[in-house]
């Protein structure tokens, strides 16, 4: 019952279980990993699709035109897609101040080539969703910076994507995706919020939306459903990164569900229930620890996690009990205007009211919520 098909719409990044385990304190742990293998063994476990940064695919082979290839014959042999796609303007030396809001106005013109070229390439695998990260776009110092100026170049960046994607017909949309720190001390668009308003600004917004990720508003102490709950009504949640996080420490990047798992539940809940049809993309790091044979029991466990989610989901939504303490709390009647058809403000001067009795009222989630609890618990 918790076996993944590609119908479950399950991708990786390339970068994820290719991730050698590199921190500020060690050296990697494991191999480099041939993206060929991983297209393979993802497709074995029952993933629908694979995605990746342009420097990703040169992680065993570093003549570009060749590992394209052998990259395209994998996703030939396996039938895995590639929904997305995105940039490393992060890793190269050159990008230490920055891609887009660089300083450096060559950099700038040179970080904008790179994901052009890169564009190209997602276009031509089918990709519909270009995720940008910008993590080092930001500073250490407020001195460093005048946030305007940068966010002036973010903008101007965008337009000119946005334009070259128009231009060469391109069937694709941007994702940004928020962070608040780690690797710069702030970045810039730090949370689900920030980048919404972000996107009013940009000559395009349509073409223009959001890859929130489970960690990134958690480590800013923020309720990552309620951020995904609104990108959602926006008509904003153009792909997500699932994984988990244990409040606001250094960005985990553990196997999904593996953090606040009681916000995964309600998570997946809205996802599945919530009008999310895009893939289910896992961005999260095998641990340190791992052997290469743990990377993929890492992987499986992330579709697993959220297939046991969906179905206690389910029944928590089917559950007789569960609809009527629903009823109880009044939530049903959040979803009623709040003025009835053809009435304005002057039919509220006419209500009749009594304040003390409503005041009076109670909600009844303590009993909702333990539903809740008991049904992640396993109890019903
Ligand atoms: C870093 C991230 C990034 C982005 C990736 C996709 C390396 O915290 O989450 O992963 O998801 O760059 O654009
Ligand atoms: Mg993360
Ligand atoms: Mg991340
Ligand atoms: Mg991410």
């Amino acid at each position: 019952a918790y076996t993944p098909r590609p119908e479950d719409r399950f991708s990786f990044g390339l970068w994820t279980v290719g991730w050698q385990a590199r921190d500020p304190f060690g050296d990697a742990t494991r191999p480099p990993l041939d993206p060929v293998e991983t297209v393979h063994k993802l497709a074995e476990l029952g993933a629908y699709g694979v995605t990746f940064h342009d420097d990703d695919l040169l992680a065993t082979e570093s003549d570009r035109a060749k590992a394209v290839e052998r990259f395209k014959k994998a996703l030939e042999d396996t039938g895995l897609k590639v929904p997305m796609a995105t940039t490393n303007l992060f890793t190269h030396p050159v990008f230490k101040d920055g891609a887009f809001t660089s300083n450096d106005r060559d950099i700038r013109r040179y970080a904008i080539r790179k994901v052009m070229r890169n564009i190209d390439l997602a276009a031509e695998l089918g990709a519909k969703t270009y995720v940008c990260w910008g993590g080092r776009e930001g500073a250490e110092s407020d001195a460093a910076k005048d946030v305007r100026d940068a966010l002036a170049r973010y903008k101007e960046a965008f337009d000119i994507l946005a334009q070259y994607v128009l231009d060469k017909g391109y069937d694709i949309r941007f994702a940004i995706e928020p962070k608040p720190n780690e690797p710069r001390g702030d970045i810039l668009l730090p949370t689900v919020g920030h980048a919404l308003a972000f996107i009013n600004e940009l000559e395009h917004p349509e073409l223009f939306g959001l890859n929130p990720e489970v960690g990134h508003e958690q480590m800013s102490n923020l309720n990552f459903v309620h951020a995904v709950a609104q990108a959602l009504w926006h008509g904003k949640l153009f792909h997500i990164d699932l994984n988990g996080q244990h409040s606001t420490k250094y960005d985990q990047d553990l196997i999904f569900g593996h953090g606040d798992v009681k916000s995964a539940f309600f998570l997946v809940d809205l996802l599945e229930h919530g009008g999310y049809d895009g893939p289910r993309h896992f961005d999260y790091k095998p641990m340190r620890t791992e052997d290469p044979e743990d990377v993929w029991v890492s992987a499986a466990a992330c579709m697993r996690t959220y297939l046991i989610l969906k179905e206690k989901a389910k029944k928590f939504r089917a559950d007789p009990e569960v609809q009527e303490a629903l009823r109880a709390a009044r939530a049903d009647q959040l979803a009623v205007p709040t003025l009835a058809p053809g009435e304005s403000w002057s039919d509220l001067e006419k209500d009749e009211f009594d304040l003390d009795a409503a005041a009076a009222r109670g909600y009844h989630y303590s009993r909702l919520n333990q539903l809740a609890m008991e049904h992640l618990l396993g109890v019903r």
